[in-house]
């Protein structure tokens, strides 16, 4: 396995819809290994395959970071079945450093996709496994959590992102 490295906000990748995953072949799960390695070394809860540079619909969660073998979840062409409910709370992106922002998401949800073995499988989430799921999900619709805030707030994070990459420029 090898660690992938994870694209910033401004990469066109992270604002495209991505292709859905046609065979589960040797590829696919090299990239989910690949995924997985990365998120646990970034650290992070959840990672799209767009992120790491591959425009195919693949996402990974772990809530335990590692922890426990038995919390990651790799799903191939995940769709939203049912969502119930709202919460709204802060939510960060390993795509867009240094920014965390309160977003309103449902609390329930029902995701299917495919295994790495092909199999369909169903997850039925609520809390905060139903918001990483429904943020990963975004990110295969070229959809950013920082897009889901008010016209005011996108324009001083755009301040700020422009800034920061002025200063890394510099440096
Ligand atoms: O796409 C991502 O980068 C997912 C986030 C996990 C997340 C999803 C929804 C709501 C909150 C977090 C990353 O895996 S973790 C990003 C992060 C890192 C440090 C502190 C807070 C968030
Ligand atoms: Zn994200």
């Amino acid at each position: 396995m090898a660690l992938r490295e994870i694209l910033i906000i401004g990469h066109p990748m992270l604002v495209k819809k991505a292709e859905p995953v046609e065979r589960v072949d040797a590829d696919i799960v090299r990239l989910a290994g690949d995924m997985v390695e990365t998120l646990h070394a970034a650290p992070g809860i959840g990672l799209a395959a767009p992120q790491v540079g591959v425009s195919k619909r693949l996402i990974v969660v772990d809530l335990s970071v590692g922890e426990n073998k038995d919390d990651l979840i790799v799903l191939v062409n995940p769709t939203v079945l049912g969502k119930e409910g709202e919460v709204i709370c802060e939510e960060g992106c390993l795509s867009v450093p240094d920014i965390r922002e309160k977003v309103a998401r449902p609390y329930r949800v029902t995701v299917s996709g495919l295994d790495l073995e092909g199999q369909t499988v169903e997850v039925d989430a609520e809390d905060l496994l139903t918001r990483v799921l429904c943020h990963e999900i975004d990110h295969l619709d070229g959809i950013l959590f920082v897009e889901k805030l008010s016209p005011l707030k996108r324009k001083l994070i755009r301040k700020k992102l422009k800034k920061t990459a002025a200063a890394g420029k510099k440096a």
